[in-house]
């Protein structure tokens, strides 16, 4: 009796029913994410799977390892229950993709794959466009076909970015702002952006864009301007390293959170009309600034250990990015909830537990790998 009203007094009320609903209204939903390796992947496979998603991702082959980010979230295949299914493919094959829209049969589809460096854009600029434009070209006529061949529709995220404002024509930038592109990476992301509202108004596709401002995160690629600072600030505290080479300080970037990012790109697909948002946190500083913040947090003063190297100079720079994320807003309720002090310091504090770490291997006899002069 007793078991009975304990189990009793334990059964939730409507709204927690509701609630809970709510968060796995994913369950029986099948998406697929190119670019899951990557910073936003990971946030986003992490987001779907905890709404009740079955997530597939596609991964590039690679002679190394490349799927640190998601290792947490990856189950064995022997294992039962696992979420997270992974798929080789590449945005320049275009076989694989059909394939993989055959076999998956996904009801979303996140295009977040990308060489996604602005400076090494100029070094590759075809192969930033074979993968940026012609690869979303190539996976938007692989969720045609398919929906021709089976009548199902298919919601597709391009990811949009800041950059194609370049040299901006109006602060601060909204959906309605032209582009101005700035690099070959910026400009495979025009074609990339004008190819899905063009099959959004084609074919009647829900093909949406999230024009996303730099978004940042522990994850970060430690090439972007954000996360070579707080890498240096970690191994400079303990350290491991003197000084950090940077090049433009002046530009000026509206920085956010990926974490919370990667939700408005999921929310955008659950509209019943697809469009174009900008998202951004409607702030901006110089990467001066977030030099100083990040030093600042760990006690130290930038200007005593940030030099300057023209390498790291692009030929033509996006000086001043500043986003109007109102639409967001009104229509769909998003709003930034990480600013970029919190931001800073949530990346700095997870690179300095990385140089704790790095130096104690050093401390015990280990050599560490040296990768400076590699980056850009
Ligand atoms: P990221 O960390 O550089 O990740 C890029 C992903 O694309 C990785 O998974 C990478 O695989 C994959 N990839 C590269 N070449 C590929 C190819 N040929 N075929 C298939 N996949 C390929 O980028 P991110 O910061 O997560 O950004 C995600 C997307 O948003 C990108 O399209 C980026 O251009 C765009 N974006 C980013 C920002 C930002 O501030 N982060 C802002 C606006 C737009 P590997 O892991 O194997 O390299
Ligand atoms: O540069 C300056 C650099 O490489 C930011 C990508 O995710 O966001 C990112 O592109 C600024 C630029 O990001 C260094 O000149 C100074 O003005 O971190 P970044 P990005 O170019 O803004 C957009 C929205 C994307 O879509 C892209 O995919 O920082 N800067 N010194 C430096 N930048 C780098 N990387 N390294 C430096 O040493």
């Amino acid at each position: 009796m007793a078991k009975k009203s304990a189990s009793k007094a334990k059964a939730p009320t409507r709204e927690e029913v509701q609630k809970k609903l709510k968060a796995r209204d994913g369950v029986g939903k099948r998406a697929l994410i190119t670019g899951i390796t990557g910073q936003d992947g990971s946030y986003l496979a992490e987001f779907l799977i905890s709404k009740g998603y079955e997530v597939h991702g596609i991964v590039r082959r690679s002679s190394s390892f490349n799927t640190g980010r998601i290792d947490h979230i990856y189950l064995d295949p022997h294992v039962k229950g696992g979420k997270l299914k992974l798929h080789y493919g590449d945005l320049c094959d275009s076989n694989v993709l059909g394939k993989l829209m055959r076999t998956v049969h996904p009801q979303e589809v996140y295009n977040l794959g990308a060489q996604s460096h602005v400076r090494v854009s100029f070094d590759m600029p075809v192969f930033t466009a074979d993968i940026v434009a012609m690869g979303a070209l190539k996976l938007l006529e692989a969720i045609r076909e398919y929906q021709t061949e089976t009548g199902k529709q298919v919601r597709y995220y391009q990811a949009s970015s800041s950059e194609q404002y370049g040299k901006v024509l109006e602060v601060p930038q909204k959906e309605t702002t032209p582009f101005y592109p700035r690099s070959p990476y910026a400009c495979a992301k025009v074609m990339a952006h004008w190819a899905t509202v063009n099959y959004r108004e084609s074919y009647n596709m829900h093909a949406s864009c999230g024009i996303l401002f730099n978004h940042e995160s522990p994850r970060r690629g430690e090439t972007f301007v954000t996360r070579k600072i707080t890498r240096a600030v970690g191994r400079i505290k303990m350290g491991l390293q003197d000084k950090v080479f940077l090049g433009n300080l002046d530009s000026k970037r509206d920085w956010g959170f990926a974490g919370d990012y990667v939700k408005m790109m999921w929310m955008m697909l659950q509209q019943d009309e697809a469009d174009d948002y900008v998202v951004a946190t409607g702030r901006t500083i110089t990467v001066r600034k977030f030099a100083e913040m990040a030093f600042e947090h760990a006690g130290l003063n930038f200007k005593k250990y940030v030099e300057f190297d023209p390498r790291y100079l692009r030929p033509a720079e996006v000086d001043l990015l500043l986003g109007d994320p109102a639409k967001a807003k009104k229509k769909l309720g998003w709003v930034p909830e990480t600013s970029v002090e919190e931001l800073a310091a949530m990346m700095v504090e997870h690179d300095l537990e990385l140089a704790r770490r790095e130096k104690t291997l050093r401390d015990a006899g280990h050599k560490l790998p040296d990768s400076s002069g590699h980056d850009q």
